[in-house]
């Protein structure tokens, strides 16, 4: 495979300033027209190098002409165009989105047309440079049936319409913004609209539409107020309008991601926008919510800024995903928002960071770009940004941002382009933090307390060590930005500001002042670093940021630190007490005026994942084990508060305020320390929740609660919910999901005969992540002491390579995670990624993934 180095970056020889696109449309087959006006931008002549995938040309045409000066190199289609330094390019190509089941380019999904092109899916339509810094103006006339394809769809506005031979029709788009192809969309199909429309900050009005098949228009409402919110608030929070007439979202079932932010015309996993209360959770209408906004902000930071080539993938992905997460934080709870975000960010990005898959947010080399859509590019490249917004504040931080999207508004900008913008705009110096860019690695802090006898002064000593990661053995110092304070708990003589460190050295002495007694550090508030912070603490020292704190994050994770600790010392073998654990739970839950939402995260037990990525060598069965025990252990002692939780009224599934949210989220974690006791009318109390919720998030708690059982409930409730959605894919995946989720010893064998379920495919990617992604998540079951987990994922990435490269690759990751799970399960893990990699005619995005992965 050929590796593309950061390094070998080129300016374009050729610009494609217009282009034209003819699609005559049909299921499987589709006849394409493209006509590009080129224009040389290097000084010497140098042949037009346009790419392909999978496709031929028909025919090529230079300036009216047919030209026969061209040849093929691998998929791509090389022009001589002698001395021009201009032409018109016109190529005719012909693709069948039926059998396109990569869901890359154009393809079909439900009997719809629609297209996928980021990265590098513009290449599987037509031949072009499809590189982001070549930029053009967009006029796209598609032809159809009408009865297949009543709506006809582009980027930009509709110019002309009208009716054609034989039952056909036709439609003109016009995008007068200059894009890169990856913004290309063109969607046909057969679809119905919830129409609204958005008044901007200079009085214009947008239209907006979301277009979904049939049926499902009733539960794009929450979608639609999302996409109104983010425009307001990109308005009032970064001075960001909209800039079209019309802003259309197409949802489609079959989806690599979550979303595309093709302009004027976002494309959506159907996941992504339907919701109501009873078949979307809270969580999946989060999600709605963070989506759309996160797709509506690229407009901004991504579109009318792009990226000069994939490596600056970071530049629109982190800064879109710092803006979704700050616009969602605004939308409801800031801390528990940020809860949720460092959750995530442990879950995915921090073992991703220690593994071999391991590299920095703007890395210097890849085979294949879709492997780099990593929690890496977006959730640490959305921390970097904001680490700078936390160091000047929000007032530069805008003034940083408004210089940039001033400065690069137009052009296809790079990392460096925005790092220099926050610095020229908001006044900082920026040098030493640019190795956020270039080192990968999670910096692992040490915090010690020194105490000057002589006179009560106290210091604390930080030291700072950023791991070796592949092709990086040697790391320089970090500037890493540390929000602390330091408690007096004696008589008021310490400082008990907070202020922010920055740690710019390997070792660093920060002053305390005076204290009677050992201050009480809280450290890293607010998560204002992505790093790791071992701090030895004194005992009662946890219980008590737990408690008192006033960083609400701080007093998470102080719980969370308790818990955890309690957790590893079990897990080793040690004696452990839960009391403390207990204790601090009980004061949360008691704790006054505490919202539910903050509660319910802070004290739910650590993930098994989360637990073993603190020991060196993993063992999935003792922290199963020890981790039911200390939930069995709170559920015990804490009965009557759990109990007193789930005898209050559920609050209504339609009302979808924070605090409803709260207490339903609240109402689960109750729910789950009981049944982890084991009591005799768990099953029941779980069932009843069950059979009496009126909406999906108290019904598929309680239903994932009864998953973890063997009781008659358990298979009652699932029949029930399959029955009762079976035509519902989306909450089909849930059911799907939940079983994989069990925390019961046969659930890779579940797995395995789920998957010959009528209802399983391997042609919708929502489905195999329901599935598969769940197992892979679900630890002890994925690391199965006979290696039948690593079994059945290989099995499966190998099956579905040849239809779907992009979403095989990505199942791939867990496995390569083999140093840090013992000697024998290692042996089977590698033993599954050379399996993998024996298969012929592998993609370039599974040998990508697998390869690495075994080093
Ligand atoms: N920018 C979008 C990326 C995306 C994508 C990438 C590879 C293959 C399929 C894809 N679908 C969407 C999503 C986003 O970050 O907004
Ligand atoms: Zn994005």
């Amino acid at each position: 495979p050929v590796t593309i180095h950061r390094g070998d970056y080129r300016p374009p020889e050729w610009q494609v300033p217009d282009i034209a696109l003819d699609f005559a449309l049909g299921i499987d087959e589709t006849r394409v027209s493209a006509r590009l006006s080129v224009v040389r931008h290097a000084d010497a002549p140098a042949p037009l190098l346009l790419r392909g995938d999978g496709i031929t040309p028909a025919e090529v045409r230079v300036d009216g002409s047919v030209w026969n000066d061209w040849r093929m190199e691998g998929g791509d289609l090389i022009v001589d165009l002698g001395e021009r330094t201009a032409a018109m390019v016109e190529v005719d190509t012909v693709i069948n989105p039926a059998t396109n089941t990569q869901l890359m380019g154009l393809y079909a999904s439900n009997a719809m047309l629609c297209t996928q092109c980021e990265a590098e899916g513009f290449r599987r339509i037509t031949f072009h440079p499809d590189r982001p810094d070549v930029l053009s103006r967009y006029r796209v006339r598609m032809e159809g049936d009408k009865a297949a394809f009543p709506i006809l769809l582009s980027n930009g506005n509709c110019v002309e319409q009208g009716a054609g031979e034989g039952g056909r029709h036709w439609a003109l788009w016009e995008d007068p913004w200059p894009k890169p192809s990856y913004l290309f969309a063109l969607v046909a199909g057969d679809l119905v609209v919830n129409r609204d429309s958005f008044t901007t900050m200079s009085g214009r009005k947008v239209e907006l539409g979301i277009w979904v098949r049939a049926g499902d228009e009733d539960r794009t409402g929450h979608a639609m107020q999302a996409l109104k919110d983010s425009m307001a608030w990109d308005e009032r929070v970064y001075g960001r309008e909209y800039d079209l007439d019309l802003f259309n979202i197409v949802a489609v079932s079959d989806f690599n991601m979550g979303a595309m932010e093709n302009k004027g015309l976002n494309v959506f996993n159907t996941r992504y926008i339907l919701a109501d209360p009873d078949t979307a959770t809270d969580m999946d209408y989060d999600g709605v919510e963070g989506v759309v906004a996160h797709e509506y902000f690229h407009n901004w930071s991504g579109n009318r800024v792009t990226c000069r080539d994939w490596f600056q993938l970071s530049l629109k992905e982190g800064f879109t995903v710092y803006r979704d997460q700050s616009f969602s934080a605004d939308m409801g709870s800031p801390p528990v928002k940020r809860i949720e975000d460092v959750r995530l960010l442990r879950a995915a990005q921090f073992p991703e960071d220690a593994g071999p898959l391991a590299h920095p947010i703007r890395p210097d080399s890849f085979q294949e770009i879709s492997n780099f859509y990593t929690a890496t590019i977006y959730n640490k490249g959305a921390e970097i940004i904001r680490m700078m917004a936390t160091m000047v504040g929000p007032e530069r931080f805008r003034k940083g941002t408004d210089l940039y999207f001033d400065r690069h508004d137009g052009e296809a900008a790079t990392c460096e382009d925005f790092v220099k913008a926050i610095e020229d705009g908001a006044g900082i110096d920026l040098t030493q933090f640019r190795l956020w860019y270039s080192q990968a690695g999670t910096p692992r802090i040490t915090a010690r307390i020194a105490t000057d006898e002589r006179n009560g002064e106290r210091t604390l000593h930080l030291t700072q060590v950023v791991p070796a990661t592949p092709g990086q053995p040697e790391k320089a110092p970090m500037l890493i930005p540390l929000r602390i304070k330091a408690y007096d708990l004696d008589g008021g003589h310490g400082v008990e500001e907070e202020q922010l460190v920055l740690l710019d050295r390997t070792e660093m002495a920060v002053p305390l002042g005076h204290y009677r007694s050992p201050p009480m550090l809280s450290l890293n508030r607010g998560f204002s670093a992505p790093v790791i912070v071992d701090f030895a603490r004194e005992e009662g020292e946890l219980e008590w940021l737990a408690a008192n704190d006033d960083d609400p994050f701080a007093r998470y994770e102080a719980l969370q630190q308790l818990m955890l600790d309690t957790l590893v010392t079990a897990v080793s073998g040690k004696a452990s007490d839960a009391g403390a654990v207990v204790d601090a739970i009980r004061q949360t839950l008691t704790g006054s005026a505490a919202d539910p939402a903050f509660v319910a995260e802070a004290v739910l037990l650590p993930s098994e994942a989360f637990i073993g990525d603190q020991m060196v060598i993993v063992d999935p069965d003792a922290i199963r084990r020890e981790r039911l025990a200390l939930q069995a252990a709170i559920g015990t002692a804490l009965e009557s508060e759990w109990r007193a939780i789930l005898g209050q009224l559920a609050p209504a599934a339609t009302l979808l305020t924070p605090l409803a949210k709260g207490r339903r989220r609240l109402r689960g974690v109750a729910l789950a320390y009981l049944a982890a006791t084991g009591m005799g009318d768990a099953s029941e109390l779980a069932f009843g929740i069950f059979s009496g919720a009126d909406g999906m998030t108290e019904r598929q708690a309680a239903l994932a609660t009864l998953a973890h059982g063997d009781s008659k409930e358990r298979a009652q409730a699932l029949d029930i919910f399959y029955r009762r959605y079976r035509d519902n894919p989306l909450v089909l995946d849930k059911w799907f999901q939940v079983q994989a989720w069990s925390l019961r010893s046969d659930t890779v064998a579940a797995v395995a005969a789920l998957a010959e379920h009528p209802d399983f495919t391997l042609t919708n990617p929502n489905r195999v992540r329901a599935l598969y992604g769940a197992l892979s998540a679900n630890q002890a079951a994925f690391h199965q002491a006979d290696g039948a987990g690593y079994r059945l994922i290989a099995d499966l990435v190998l099956a579905l390579d040849p239809k779907n490269p992009q979403t095989a690759a990505r199942m791939i990751p867990p496995l390569g995670r083999w140093k840090r799970f013992g000697d024998a399960r290692a042996a089977m893990m590698k033993a599954e990624l050379e399996r993998i990699l024996a298969q012929p005619g592998l993609s370039r995005d599974v040998t990508e993934q697998a390869s690495k992965s075994l080093l």
